[in-house]
């Protein structure tokens, strides 16, 4: 019997054993190593590691699959230039295991939903395409030939291409990434929702506001030369390993850093170089020279504080603030000024969360240099005033003149490989018009200029049935999105759903009335066509934008790559009305990105440059002082303290990672940073509000959150007493995405607000 989808929805609300134990007091080092070797003996074939572990981020190699991180320009080490996540990102990929027909005609997709995470992503690497028809309880092979004639008859019999859904995920490459969104126009939509709406958007939107591109300024040898960097709302021990390497070579050369973050996260105080054995013997560098453990959102509060005590710092001597860049490259400044002195230090400085001596630690950093950088990521960007985070750390730079010069600006640490290339190539459910004349130009169509669902938009279109198709080329929607719940009964509301994934997720578990799944080559893996082994391209955090090839042989002879299946599924479902060649590009990928280079800004030359081993930076206007804003300037901006207030018996959760998955793919229970072994269902509390609470060390509790009159629950986690601030608290994401409100979001991007979220708990 067919079971309701939207039930498949939430993780099993069972433990495995938790054990706690003190946070080490340094990363990385002997057991980051240690972690690697046992991942990948456990998972994958021996010879296809070192085969990796040789190409991985090497010129001609391919790139790591992990994170957005950039690899050095010039020499990259011999003993290789990974981390341990990198390994264990590509031994998630590289897996021994396959699922093939058996494994559905076994499985049920209502028993496989009662299967945790991590036991659903060790199944094993998809094998073949997999159909699941309407009420039936398995799915059930199908061959790619019939899967593409399905979701093109779906496609054709929408009464309007609005009525379907277009999501991406990060790890697609710039060719695969062009395809779609050119395929998705064609068709006649823009419903291009994708993960950075839930992760950097944010930024994008602050940063093309205020300093006219919405990326980040900064390349890797700035970060060397910097004189000081803060990083904010980041944990890069864990989520960007071999940053760390960049923030001891900057504080080599005499920089120093200051880590604002609720936790005392191990990465940013202690880290050992694991490719450096000196380091390995010699314990390590200290990182953070202080540590502000700001309350969840003081963010805008924290900045504030600094900014009016830098202001009095000024008016005093006239020799803090960088006047001759001011008045050469900014506007908005005698606004900003004045609205900021509406403002007073001590309120300021009590809403933040931290100690007056703290404070004065890291003012003093920040008044005695001029060559700042700001590194941060989710801990800035998914809250209500994201935004104001973002606009009012860029006010901070301004001041300071630091930004366009060496060692100094703004650095969004971007999340997937290759995330922001995505979004340079056309993914964007807003893209600006001018792209889209490029696009008419070149290809003889007109794309609609009407912006598309976001993610936040594409759940509600789909929960009004407003939308009836879903298509996601890479990623897992349903663990991803927020409130899971309502996001699952809005798929199980399409007519159909499909995914073309690498692994087993929980979005093929959460269906429309039909579903497919398309397995995919991943980035490791050699793609053989006409032409042979094809290369891609990527673009990383720092804008530049590199080569990847694959090195091994794909696990199934049945796999696509993302180029060729978007090819294919163009070619399916317009047909005749085409006015485009799609199967040629198949054959041949230079062919995509020749036409990437005439509508794409900044890709000229794009196949020989492509040659060049590290790759080519993209133009960056904010580096060189080209602000493209309305007036061809900086903007100062004026940004409010965040307006919420906590119950009496409230605190406030953030939803972070742990130091064992990547996203919504859990590699292993543990989370060794901060001393938890074996469980993910965790709440991290401040003593005195457990003590408050009356809980008890690894007591059980549920979690409910209380949003404009819906209460949403999660039930059974065992509460860790923890440094972290007071009435803040700490969760692993995706357990907890379904406590996340829908409508609470970042105001102008849309972010989900997921690191702000009001929950009371019960026993
Ligand atoms: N191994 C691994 N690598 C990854 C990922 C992964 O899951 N695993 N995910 C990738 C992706 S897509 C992304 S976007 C990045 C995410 O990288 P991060 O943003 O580093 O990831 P999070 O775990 O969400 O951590 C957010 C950090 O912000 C802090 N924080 C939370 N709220 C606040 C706040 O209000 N203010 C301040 N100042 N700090 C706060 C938290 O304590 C935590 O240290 O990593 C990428 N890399
Ligand atoms: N509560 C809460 N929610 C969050 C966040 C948070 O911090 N808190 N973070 C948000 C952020 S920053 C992000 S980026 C999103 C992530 O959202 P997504 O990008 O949707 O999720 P991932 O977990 O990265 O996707 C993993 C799946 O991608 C597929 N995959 C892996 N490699 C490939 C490949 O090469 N090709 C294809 N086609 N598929 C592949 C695999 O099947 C795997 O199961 O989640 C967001 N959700
Ligand atoms: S820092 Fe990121 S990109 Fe670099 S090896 Fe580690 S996971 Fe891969
Ligand atoms: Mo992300």
């Amino acid at each position: 019997m067919s079971v309701p989808s939207k039930d498949n929805a939430k993780t099993p609300e069972t433990f495995t054993s938790l054990k706690v134990s003190t946070p080490p007091k340094t990363s990385a080092g002997l057991d980051a190593i240690k972690s690697s070797v046992h991942q990948v003996s456990k998972y994958m074939k021996p010879l296809d590691a070192v085969k990796l572990a040789f190409k991985i981020n090497q010129k001609g190699g391919f790139d790591c699959p992990g994170c957005a991180w950039p690899d050095p320009d010039d020499e990259r080490s011999s003993l290789g230039e990974y981390c341990e996540n990198g390994i264990k990102a590509i031994a998630e990929e590289a897996q021994k295991n396959l699922i093939d027909s058996d494994f559905f005609k076994k499985h049920s997709v209502s028993q496989l939903s009662s299967w945790t995470d991590f036991e659903i992503g060790k199944s094993g690497r998809l094998s073949r395409p997999m159909y699941l028809p309407a009420g039936a309880t398995h799915y059930q092979p199908i061959t790619w030939g019939e899967a593409f004639e399905k979701v093109g008859k779906h496609l054709n019999a929408l009464d309007h291409p609005d009525e379907a859904i277009f999501y991406t995920s990060g790890r697609t490459t710039n060719e695969a990434a062009f395809l779609y969104q050119l395929f998705v126009r064609e068709f006649g939509t823009s419903n291009l929702p994708d993960c950075s709406n839930m992760c950097h958007e944010a930024s994008g939107s602050a940063l093309s506001q205020t300093l006219g591109i919405g990326k980040g300024s900064v390349t890797l040898d700035d970060l060397y030369k910097a004189e000081l960097v803060i990083v904010i709302g980041q944990n890069p021990g864990t989520n960007h390993p071999r940053m760390l390497t960049a923030l001891e070579k900057c504080k080599t050369n005499g920089g120093k850093i200051i880590a604002v973050n609720p936790l005392p996260e191990v990465g940013l105080i202690k880290f050992t170089n694991p490719q450096n054995p000196l380091k390995l013997i010699s314990g390590g560098t200290t990182i953070a020279d202080v540590h502000v453990p700001i309350s969840i959102n003081g963010d805008v509060a924290f900045l504030k504080a600094i900014l009016l005590k830098l202001l009095e710092k000024e008016e005093e001597s006239a020799a803090v603030f960088d006047k001759e860049f001011i008045e050469g490259y900014t506007d908005g400044y005698d606004e900003f000024i004045s609205d900021l002195k509406r403002y007073n230090f001590e309120d300021c400085l009590k809403l933040s969360g931290i100690s007056e001596n703290v404070f004065n630690e890291a003012f003093e950093l920040i008044l005695n240099h001029n060559k700042i950088i700001i590194c941060w990521a989710m801990g800035l960007t998914q809250h209500v005033n994201a935004v104001d985070n973002i606009r009012e750390l860029v006010n901070l730079l301004l001041l300071k003149g630091s930004i366009g010069k060496e060692g100094a600006g703004t650095c969004p640490v971007r999340g997937h490989s290759n995330v922001q290339g995505d979004r340079t190539v056309g993914i964007w459910e807003s893209a600006p018009q001018a792209f889209l004349d490029r696009i008419e130009n070149k290809y003889g169509f007109k794309p609609t200029s009407k912006h598309g669902y976001s993610v936040i938009d594409a759940i509600k279109a789909m929960h009004e049935k407003k939308a009836k198709v879903f298509f996601g080329l890479g990623g897992n929607f349903i663990s991803a999105v927020p409130d899971t719940s309502y996001s699952a009964e809005a798929l199980s509301n399409c007519n159909l759903t499909v995914h073309v994934s690498t692994k087993l997720n929980r979005s093929h578990l959460v269906t429309g009335k039909e579903a497919l799944i398309l397995p995919c080559l991943g980035r490791t893996e050699k793609d053989y066509q006409k032409t042979g082994v094809q290369i891609q391209s990527v673009e990383n955090s720092m804008g530049i934008v590199s080569s990847t090839k694959g090195v091994l042989e794909p696990c199934s002879d049945l796999l696509m790559s993302e180029v060729a299946v978007v090819c294919n599924l163009a070619y399916a479902t317009l047909k005749g009305r085409t006015k485009i060649n799609w199967l040629a590009y198949v054959d041949d990928y230079n062919m995509v990105r020749d036409d990437i280079q005439e509508v794409v800004e900044g890709f000229q030359d794009y196949n020989s440059k492509l040659m060049q081993p590290s790759g080519f930076y993209l133009p960056n206007g904010a580096r060189t002082r080209e602000f493209k804003t309305n007036t061809g300037k900086a903007h100062f901006s004026i940004n409010k303290l965040p307006g919420w207030e906590l119950k009496d018996d409230e605190l406030m959760m953030m939803t972070i990672r742990s130091h064992d998955q990547f996203n919504t793919t859990i590699y292993g229970l543990n989370d060794r940073y901060r001393g938890i072994y074996n469980e993910r269902r965790i709440i991290f509390m401040n003593r005195d509000d457990m003590k408050q609470r009356g809980l008890r060390e690894k007591q059980v509790v549920h979690l409910k959150s209380n949003y404009k009159g819906v209460t949403r629950e999660a039930k059974n986690f065992k509460v860790v007493g923890y440094e972290i601030p007071k009435n803040c608290c700490a969760t692993y994401f995706p357990e907890t995405n379904v406590l996340v409100p829908l409508d609470s979001f970042a105001h102008t991007a849309k972010t989900p607000a997921s690191k702000s979220v009001k929950i009371t708990i019960e026993t």
